[in-house]
Parts: C-alpha cells; sequence; structure tokens
C-alpha cells in the first residue's frame, strides 16, 4: 500500500484551494431501489448479456429486503416475519455494483443522480424506490403503534405486523374496527385481507356472538373492480360486517378512532382492537423532483414505462405513476416490459414493448379460502385460470398459492429475474433472443 502523500501546503493554503467535487461515477445503468420492481429488473437485465459486470449499479440504503406480501399471514399467525426477509446483499448479484447511501436528488438533464457522499451517472435511469408508510398523517398513530399495551396495529410496517396477530390472538370480543385510507395504498386488499382472516380466527374461538366488526374505508367499495367487489359485498354482508364507506382515519386518541366522513363530518368510534392502513404516498426525494408528475410519482408512459419528459428514464412498481394496483404480481409483468424496452432503448430502438396494466390481488377470505383477482387496466378481469374457474368465487385450491408458494418462488427466482408470473418460468428470453442478436455490442466487463 502506498504511503500517505506528504502534504505540500500549509492548512490555509489547502483550504484556499477549491476542491473540484469528485466527477460522478458513471454506469450504464443506475437502478433506484432493489426492491420486487429493482431486483426483478436488475437481475433481468444482467441476464441480457447486454450489460457486464460493474455497469449496473443498484441503489438501496435499506438493509434488509422483505417480501412484504407476507406481512399479511405474520398479522393472521401464519408465517414468521424474520422468514420472509433477506438481506440485500444477498439478493443482489455480485456483478451488480451496490451503492448503500440513499438519493438525495436526482439531476435528470445531467443524466445524474446524487447520494450525498458522491454523485452516479448514467446512460439509462430506472427509478422504483417504491412508496413511504405515512404514519404520522394519522395523528396519534405512531405512539398507539409504538405503545405494546396499546391494542392498535399495522401490517404495513416490519415492526408492527406481528403485534397485529399479538392483538389479534388476545382479543376476546368487543368491537374490532379495521380501515383503509382514500387514495393510493400498496395491495389495496391487504386493508380487508387482514379483516377476513381476524374474522375467521374469532369465529373458530367462538368470539364473534361478543365482537362487532367494522370496515372503515375511505373509499366506496370493497374493491375496485365491480365483478370481486360483488363477491367482497356479499361476503360482507353475510357476515355482519358493517361498512363505513367514505371513512378517512384522522387520528387515534385513546381508545377511539377519528374519521373524516362524509358531508364533512367528524365521526369517533371506540375500539377494542384497531387495525390501521396509514395513508401512503412518494417518497419527498422522488416528489420534489423533475421526475414527478402532480401526484408526485415518476412521471411514466403507462404503456411503454418511459418518462414522459426524459426518454432515459424509467419507471416501474409502487413509485410509477401507473395507474394499476400497486403489488408484487404486477410488478412480474412490468419488468419484462421495462427490461425488454429499456434493452432497445441502449441500441438506439424505439421502445417495443407495452404494458397491459396486468396486475392480481390474491384475497384469503378466511383460513380456507382464497379469491384470486386479477385484472389489466380499467379493472378489465384477465384471469390466468379463467377458462376452467370461476375466480370470482373463493377457492380452497388457491390458498396454498398465496401461503407457500409465491414466498417460495418470489426469492427463489423473481427477485432473480427469472419468474414472469402468469407466464411462469420466462422472465430470461425477451432480454436473452435480443442480446442474441446483438452479440456484437457486448461491451466488456470492467
Ligand atoms: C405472482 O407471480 C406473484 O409473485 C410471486 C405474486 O406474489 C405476490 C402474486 O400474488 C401473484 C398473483 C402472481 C401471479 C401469478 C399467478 C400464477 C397468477
Amino acid at each position: 500500500m502506498l504511503a500517505t502523500p506528504v502534504r505540500r501546503f500549509g492548512a490555509s493554503a489547502t483550504r484556499s484551494l477549491a476542491t473540484p467535487a469528485a466527477a460522478p461515477k458513471h454506469h450504464r445503468i443506475v437502478v433506484v431501489g432493489a426492491g420486487a420492481a429493482g431486483s426483478s429488473a436488475a437481475h433481468q437485465l444482467l441476464a441480457s448479456k447486454l450489460v457486464g459486470s460493474g455497469e449496473i449499479a443498484v441503489v438501496e440504503p435499506s438493509q434488509h429486503h422483505h417480501y412484504q406480501p407476507g406481512w399479511t399471514l405474520v398479522g393472521a399467525g401464519i408465517r414468521k416475519k424474520t422468514d420472509l426477509r433477506r438481506p440485500v446483499a444477498d439478493i443482489l448479484d455480485k456483478r451488480l455494483t451496490h451503492y448503500t447511501s440513499a438519493v438525495q436528488t436526482f439531476e435528470p438533464e445531467r443524466n445524474v443522480v446524487n447520494l450525498g457522499d458522491r454523485s452516479l451517472s448514467y446512460d439509462q435511469l430506472i427509478v422504483c424506490p417504491g412508496i413511504e408508510i405515512k404514519i404520522d398523517a394519522v395523528k396519534g398513530l405512531r405512539d398507539a403503534l409504538t405503545d405494546e399495551r396499546t391494542p392498535v396495529g399495522t401490517i404495513y410496517k416490519y415492526a408492527f405486523c406481528d403485534k397485529t396477530w399479538d392483538m389479534a390472538d388476545a382479543f376476546r370480543g368487543g368491537k374490532a374496527i379495521f380501515t383503509q385510507p382514500a387514495g393510493v395504498v400498496k395491495c389495496a386488499g391487504a386493508p380487508q385481507k387482514i379483516m377476513w382472516l381476524s374474522w375467521d380466527l374469532w369465529r373458530k374461538r367462538g368470539l364473534l356472538d361478543k365482537t362487532e366488526i367494522t370496515f372503515a374505508t375511505g373509499l366506496q367499495a370493497m374493491f375496485g373492480v365491480p365483478r370481486y367487489n360483488e363477491t367482497l359485498e356479499r361476503l360482507r354482508k353475510e357476515r355482519n360486517i358493517p361498512a363505513r364507506y367514505g371513512h378517512n382515519l384522522t387520528a387515534v386518541e385513546g381508545s377511539e378512532a377519528v374519521f373524516d366522513a362524509p358531508n364533512n363530518e367528524q365521526v369517533r368510534l371506540p375500539f377494542d382492537m384497531l387495525h390501521v392502513t396509514p395513508p401512503m404516498g412518494p417518497y419527498d426525494f422522488v416528489k420534489k423532483s423533475a421526475l414527478a408528475n402532480e401526484a408526485g410519482f415518476v412521471d411514466v408512459d403507462d404503456a411503454t414505462l418511459q418518462h414522459k419528459k426524459f426518454p432515459n428514464v424509467w419507471s416501474l412498481g409502487d413509485a410509477s405513476s401507473l395507474p394499476t394496483s400497486k403489488t408484487a404480481a404486477a410488478v412480474t409483468a412490468e419488468s419484462q416490459v421495462l427490461v425488454t424496452n429499456v434493452i432497445n432503448a441502449m441500441q438506439g430502438k424505439e421502445p417495443g414493448a407495452m404494458y397491459n396494466g396486468y396486475t392480481s390481488c390474491p384475497i384469503p377470505t378466511d383460513h380456507g379460502h382464497l379469491l384470486l383477482a386479477e385484472f389489466l387496466y380499467g379493472g378489465k378481469p384477465k384471469e390466468t385460470f379463467g377458462k376452467f374457474i370461476n375466480q370470482a368465487e373463493p377457492k380452497s385450491y388457491f390458498l396454498p398459492m398465496k401461503t407457500r408458494f409465491f414466498p417460495w418462488v418470489y426469492f427463489k427466482s423473481m427477485v432473480k429475474g427469472t419468474w414472469a408470473g402468469p407466464q411462469g418460468w420466462k422472465a430470461r428470453p425477451a432480454a436473452a433472443t435480443i442480446a442474441d442478436q446483438a452479440a456484437a455490442t457486448v461491451s466488456p466487463a470492467k
């Protein structure tokens, strides 16, 4: 190792010399976020062989990658939360350069991302940091969640998904409220999944006679797609669960939940157990950037996933403006389109692949049945098994798919870019074929 060079200037001289900012480190592709979206996209790009070792940067400050769809199962006592996470460093292929600091600002005019301690430049930028769970947007919620004696939980946070189970397990009857905010949330079905599973637990324990469950939602229906809403609304009525539509939780005060309700009313409901779905929204560093639309999401084309102003910027997953339900299932389709189009762009071609809005919401309706909702943009049903069965009815044989198969295939294949959702194991071909055609353009590993 070289010895530290002897300083040639005194302290004052050093200070008077302007230190030029380090030049940004260049990667052909920078991926912001290593969640479901970032990890599947980055690995599919690697598999294309168009980019070599060190040419893709992945920016991810979190230590752990979580299988978030599994947190409902944790809240229902079916899975252990520690089984549903992996260190990010274990998820990412060694050929990806992992930066562990967070993005501070985007400079898309200069093709630069600033991480605070350093800057990165890129040919292509993929933005998928997810969205923020805004616990502090509900007054008193953070204290209520943190206080172990207060029966308030949420499956939307790793820290509290097991508290949700502890509460449901300890419940001996009384008033249980499950909330869903107005506005965009990830997996819009989860607020009721945890309710159905809790209802079934209490049913089996003979507690329903002394239990009153309420579903208080900022929306106007159980589910946004009429075909599935019909079933869920029927179940809700059969199970004597009153819905309070248009009710948006604003505060937790002691053992009362406070809602903004229709006609500018404020409604206060006492509870013995409260499950909260907090409001969610884009992170500030995205919202305040030139990449965001008015709502703060990365402003991309609904079909090509290409940014509307900066053609070498792309987005998928929860942070994107894509008007579909934000789920891991959606990412299985979005990632294939995005990767094909990024590869096209790197070869000077127009984006060719189009996303149709595919998303899915596997809703357990009790501990033995699951309704597998699958739909495209506009809520148009697109059911993988629709030729054989009616997916609008909950089925017993679908439940193990949610509890066992999806978590398994997620870590085994999806984060590695080899799972294409309803198309099974075929995420590689689109990219590989293009790579084969363009073998001459493969750049050497750096
Ligand atoms: C899926 O591929 C997937 O990824 C692992 C999920 O996990 C969260 C899902 O919930 C769904 C529905 C899919 C889609 C796959 C099929 C076979 C319908």
